[in-house]
């Protein structure tokens, strides 16, 4: 028992984030790295990168189907992003709670995305939703 418990929680303690171009172009590096690490969060990859617009697609697939998927990717790759890969327990979920719901008008306050985001499109940083995906998302940009 006590073996499957630590591994659950060795498998539950990763997410991966990105700080999007508008906050980057507004100057909120800093700002909304320091409310991760506030929050209990360990930065342990991190860099700054421009996305392609391919690589944009790439990256937001599962919604291509969707109406605001070229508005999507365009804004994406329109200048640099931050990714990183976060630590903590329960990191995806925990990670969620601190940047509030997709559209800023609906999060939390206290929330990043309440605090920073100007619309449900340009919302200012990205948070994996599962374990799974945050594998992915990191391996997308840390292989
Ligand atoms: P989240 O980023 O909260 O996980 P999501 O995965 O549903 O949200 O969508 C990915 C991004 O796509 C989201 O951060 C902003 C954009 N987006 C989602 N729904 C949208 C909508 N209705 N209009 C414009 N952009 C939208
Ligand atoms: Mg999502």
């Amino acid at each position: 028992m006590f073996l499957l418990g630590l591994q659950k929680k060795i498998m539950n303690n990763k997410t991966f984030m990105m700080i999007k171009p508008d906050a980057v172009e507004r100057g909120l590096i800093g700002k909304i790295l320091a409310d991760i690490t506030d929050a209990g969060f360990k930065i342990i990859e991190l860099k700054m990168v421009k996305l392609s617009l391919d690589d944009a697609k790439r990256f937001y697939k599962i919604h291509e189907d969707r109406p605001f998927f070229d508005d999507l990717t365009t804004y994406m790759s329109r200048s640099p992003i931050v990714a990183a890969v976060l630590s903590k327990d329960n990191a995806v979920d925990e990670f969620r709670k601190l940047i509030g719901s997709t559209d800023p008008n609906e999060a939390d306050n206290g929330t990043i995305r309440k605090k920073y985001a100007l619309s449900k499109g340009e919302n200012s940083v990205h948070g994996s939703d599962s374990n799974e995906n945050a594998e992915i998302e990191s391996n997308f940009h840390f292989s």
